[in-house]
């Protein structure tokens, strides 16, 4: 079996309701999907979790196109499927790791479809459900904010994330606080602030949070640590974690005592899994975090999020969450989890019909031709 064919299909998908972060709003996920096919005629599905702009990361949409036709796919020319062949066969490139994870995800998913496996039990699943958080963006008011969560609330889910920024903090966290007096919640900044805030960070621990994510700049390791000694709530690091080595080094230097994995910022899943495995033998909890995946990223991501290590509720959300019709059958929150995909690879299909109707452009790359 060779990879013959990488089909990259851009999708525009339009959000139930428009996402405030400190780095900007998006209102339609532009999302591309990468469909690697098989000379054995297996299509194989990853979802790469770049935004149109880049204000999470370095990585955009267009320039994961770009980096997908003109360096992932010449690079696995001649190379065998295996997952660890192909990882290995990226590997020189740097960088890129949404792209990256996009393709080794396709190819992977291709790969275990072949061996009737599910991913959930390639990678060492132990759950057959996974406990589901949700991310609030910021709102145009207190009250506004008050609504959304009582809405999640009410469907259920397990905990409670508040997307925070200089002017949107302690306001609005204490105001849930105060609504939700024993519900689990947490907050994300997405480096929005500097050390010169962390004794406002600071004021934070009276509310009882899980923790603080990446309240200051991707590359601010000692600030992060300043954090840390200064907040009794745990700073969790997601934007500066992109290897084993960098998780490896949060923990050690007391930057961040919990980790967020998201496969696509740590270029896949084997990645995702090695920093799991890693966190685990450390002693530090992980969970599971979003880019506001549809169901093909969405259930790759709840078979990672089945791993023993994953101790804290992730950014797992149900589709009807981000979107009106998803992409593929919906996932539906069912007690405040989703359950693991069982079947061969991903364990889900893209829905022909709707996807074709979601999508922009198409670009096919031969590969093994
Ligand atoms: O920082 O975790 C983040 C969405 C897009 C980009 C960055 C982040 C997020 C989320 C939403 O918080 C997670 C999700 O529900 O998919
Ligand atoms: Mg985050």
């Amino acid at each position: 079996m060779v990879l013959e064919l990488l089909r990259v299909h851009r999708l525009a998908i339009p959000l139930v309701r428009p996402f405030r972060t400190s780095f900007g709003t998006e209102s339609v996920r532009d999302v591309i999907i990468v469909e690697a096919i098989t000379s054995d005629g297996v299509h194989g599905w990853g979802e790469c979790s770049t935004m149109s702009w880049p204000g999470y990361s370095s990585e955009y949409s267009e320039s994961a196109l770009h980096v997908i036709r003109h360096h992932l796919a010449p690079a696995l020319a001649g190379v065998s499927m295996d997952p660890d062949s192909a990882q290995a066969a990226l590997t020189p490139l740097r960088g890129h790791p949404m792209a990256k994870s996009a393709v080794l995800t396709a190819l992977l998913d291709a790969w275990l479809r072949a061996r009737d496996q599910s991913l959930g039990s390639f990678l060492g699943a132990v759950r057959t459900e996974v406990d589901c958080g949700v991310s609030v963006g910021i709102p145009a008011s207190l009250d506004a904010l008050v609504e959304d969560v009582d809405s999640y609330v009410a469907a259920g889910y397990r905990r409670i994330k508040l997307k925070m920024e200089p002017g949107w903090d302690l306001e609005p966290v204490r105001a849930i606080r105060a609504r939700y007096p024993d519900i689990p919640l947490q907050t994300d900044a997405n480096q929005a602030y500097t050390r010169d805030d962390i004794p406002l960070l600071a004021q934070l621990d009276d509310l009882d949070l899980l923790l603080i994510e990446q309240p200051l700049p991707e590359e601010d390791w000692y600030g992060h640590v300043l954090a840390s000694r200064a907040c009794a709530t745990p700073i969790c690091m997601d934007e500066s974690i992109l290897t084993v080595e960098s998780a490896d080094s949060a923990i050690r230097l007391g930057a961040s005592s919990i980790i967020n994995i998201k496969p696509g910022r740590v270029g896949g899943y084997l990645q995702a899994k090695a920093i799991h495995d890693h966190c685990v033998e450390l002693g530090a909890p992980v969970w599971c975090g979003g880019m506001l995946e549809t169901g093909l990223g969405r259930a790759a991501n709840v078979a990672l999020a089945a791993l023993p290590g994953f101790t804290l509720p992730g950014d797992t959300s149900a589709s009807n969450r981000y979107y009106r019709e998803d992409i593929t059958e919906p996932f539906v929150l069912k007690d405040g989890r989703l359950s693991v995909p069982t079947g061969p690879g991903i364990g889900v299909d893209p829905l022909p019909d709707v996807m074709s109707g979601m999508t922009v452009a198409i670009d096919e790359i031969a590969v093994n031709a």
